[in-house]
């Protein structure tokens, strides 16, 4: 009862807080004309505000306080959504609070991470990790991260799990939202880059990775001269088990698809639930090669009017694999583009020009896809597209695949200005398609069953924002599923010039934060956000409150890969060091502020496995662990337990030590691991 009367007072006084801001607001929009706030005007109206003096003095318009009101999130409270952003080149995750846009965590995925404790020693992360080796001799420590895709219960985001490929090397992650932490990465067995992905179907059944720069599949080596015959596109489907929380390799499977660049896909839901669209550019074939006087890619791979959108009959493909057609590259089953041709599996829909992405409305009725090179963006429909099929109106490309007639399948198209890429949607009938070159937003309205949602004209373009600069993807709250939300859009922008303060030549992408909640006003821009980290490409918004994060481990000694009590799991009382021949293996718990045992003694050429667990309840007791020199660092959430090997290479008197600042007493949260030399005389080898 007592906290619901603290609640309700601090209610009040944020509604006091408001309406006090709402009065500046609105004294401000009244002396729009001079956009300088001036202080006669608020003197003139009566009300003597501090906050109104504070906003004249920092120079800031009503747009400018209105952007402040709608985005601040004072201490203490939360944000109404999540969004999950890729991290680009630096190969991890980050989570974002909408609309504070503060960083709340960067997930470490295909990057090593030493405050997450992530390929530093901790054994099941270092396992993680190697999963995705595409070759035990070449170990990878980055990724390029892409799409991240949240899981999906009938097309609605379920705030469970979380999928990113790495398009560097062909690899897909799965990250249990339960902790925010990679539980899995599987490396493509055909390919080695990737694009298409990650996509999920919206029962998250699959999890789609789609190719983009054609080679031999199977990792296998042919000479460009040879592109037509050996080099090959593909798509991937990945069996996801939600119950095991893992990607079931064994029971996944790809398709063979032409050499045009696969680009984006998108799973159909609703009336086009059991489809798959992918778009794809360089149907030219372009081999580049411009310092032998051949054409560069850039413009080998633009000179058709058309490339292909490639239709993918899911649910029959997954029969097709099911039964066994296919054929074995590198151990993994794939279906020949023989057989997708045979079984009707694939079909293509002329795109214009030189296209990129493609997005399927809500309801699962149309396929949005722009051409970079065309100023409209072009609607196709899914039933035209059925029809067309049905009909036999279609004829064969190169490859023999069926070629559906643009006309008979073409919704509409509609102007929307220079470079249209990506496109998202409200709850309103409108879209939203981010405009590269113009480094614009556009919002425009939908038809069909969607145009009684708004009183806009259909199928036209409605309003432009600009946005600062040169836009890649935008997301929308919820942007992805069969309902949206319509609160909020992210533009994420590739260059940031002039927003921020000069740090160097390198600069910080711009995530720009943008209220469309509103369909009769100017889409507002609300908020610039740096990404100091790579360049995240595509994002999704999930509502926070269907996120159900751990606050601790559910169980003290929890290992948090297998989502379960470890073997190793070591209570209080219970520390111990056993040594068997060369083979030392030692239980420790951390609690504030000590290690248990506080003094290790081994010797050099020993075999050491060493099993910490932080006994702790308490919300944020983190435990760290560091052994200097060993490359080793771990972070124990209350309750984990963590297993780190290493062979004892180097003598000497190791200070390890609690890398968290975890209490009063934290910097005597240490102890000594002694190691000694193997020659009792000798101080150390090399002396
Ligand atoms: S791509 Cu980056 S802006 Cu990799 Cu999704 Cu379009
Ligand atoms: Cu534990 Cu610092």
């Amino acid at each position: 009862m007592a906290l619901n009367n603290r609640n309700f007072g601090r209610t009040k006084a944020i509604v006091a807080f408001l309406l006090v801001l709402l009065l500046a607001v609105g004294l401000f929009a009244s002396c729009r004309d001079q956009q300088e706030p001036g202080s006669e005007q608020l003197e003139e109206s009566g009300i003597s505000s501090d906050l109104a003096a504070i906003a004249e003095a920092r120079g800031l318009t009503p747009d400018d306080v209105s952007a402040a009101l709608k985005t601040y999130t004072p201490s203490g409270t939360h944000d109404e959504y999540i969004l999950f952003a890729s991290g680009g080149h630096a190969g991890q995750v980050y989570a974002i609070g909408v609309p504070s846009m503060r960083i709340l965590k960067q997930i470490a995925v295909f990057t090593p991470e030493p405050w997450q404790g992530y390929g530093y020693g901790a054994k099941g992360s270092m396992e993680v990790l190697a999963g995705g080796y595409v070759n035990e001799d070449l170990p990878l420590t980055w990724g390029d991260t892409h799409h991240p895709a949240l899981s999906e219960t009938g097309g609605e985001y379920d705030g469970d799990w979380l999928f990113i490929n790495d398009k560097a090397n062909a690899r897909v992650a799965v990250i249990d939202l339960r902790d925010f932490e990679t539980k899995q990465i599987v490396k493509n067995p055909i390919s080695l880059s990737d694009h298409g992905g990650t996509f999920s179907t919206p029962d998250t059944e699959w999890v789609i990775e789609g190719g983009q720069y054609a080679a031999p599949l199977g990792w296998s080596y042919s000479s460009i001269e040879n592109y037509r015959d050996d080099y090959r596109g593909m798509i991937t489907l990945w069996k996801f088990d939600r119950e095991a929380g893992r990607i079931r390799p064994e029971e996944s499977f790809a398709m063979e698809l032409p050499p045009y660049w696969q680009d984006l896909c998108d799973a159909g839901k609703l009336v086009s639930d059991g489809w798959i669209f992918c778009n794809s550019f360089n149907t030219e074939m372009a081999t580049g090669g411009v310092e032998k006087g051949e054409p560069a890619f850039e413009s080998g791979a633009s000179q058709r009017d058309m490339d292909y959108l490639h239709v993918i009959n899911l649910d029959r493909a997954v029969e097709v694999a099911a039964a066994g057609n296919t054929t074995e590259v590198n151990g993994f089953p794939v279906i020949s583009l023989d057989t997708a041709l045979e079984e009707e599996l694939l079909y293509f829909v002329p795109e214009p020009k030189s296209p990129h992405g493609v997005d399927v409305t809500p309801g699962g009725e149309y396929l949005v896809i722009s051409g970079k090179l065309d100023p409209h963006t072009t609607v196709f429909s899914f039933e035209k597209i059925m029809a067309a099929i049905e009909a036999g109106d279609y004829e064969p490309d190169e490859y023999g695949v069926p070629v559906l007639n643009f006309d008979s399948v073409m919704e509409t198209q509609v102007e929307l200005g220079l470079g249209p890429l990506h496109t998202q949607f409200d709850d309103k009938g409108y879209a939203y398609t981010s405009l590269f070159l113009d480094s614009a937003v556009a919002r425009w309205s939908l038809g069909g069953p969607y145009a009684d949602l708004n009183d806009d004209p259909d199928w036209t373009l409605v309003q432009k924002t600009p946005v600062h600069y040169n836009v890649g993807h935008l997301v929308a709250a919820e942007g992805d599923t069969v309902s949206p939300d319509g609160n909020y859009l992210v533009s994420m922008n590739k260059w940031a010039v002039d927003r921020f303060a000069n740090v160097g030549p390198l600069l910080p992408q711009n995530f720009q934060l943008i209220d469309i909640a509103n369909p009769g006003a100017t889409m507002q821009l609300l908020y610039d956000m740096p990404i100091p980290d790579g360049e995240p490409h595509y994002a999704q918004i999930i509502k926070a409150d269907k996120l159900e994060p751990w606050e601790v481990y559910p169980e003290v000694g929890w290992d948090p890969i297998t989502q379960s009590v470890s073997p190793h799991a070591t209570a209080a009382g219970e520390e111990r060091i056993e040594r068997d021949g060369n083979n030392v293996e030692i239980w420790m718990t951390a609690v504030r502020s000590h290690f248990t045992p506080e003094h290790v003694e081994i010797r050099k050429g020993d075999h050491v496995t060493w099993h910490i667990t932080n006994i702790e309840r308490a919300y944020d007791a983190t435990h760290g662990f560091t052994i200097p020199a060993y490359n080793i660092n771990l972070s124990l959430e209350p309750g984990e337990t963590e297993t780190i090997e290493f062979e004892a290479t180097h003598d000497g008197v190791f200070s390890y030590y609690c890398t968290e600042f975890c209490s009063a007493l934290h910097l005597e949260m240490t102890g000594y691991l002694f190691i000694e030399p193997d020659d009792s005389q000798a101080f150390s080898e090399s002396d």
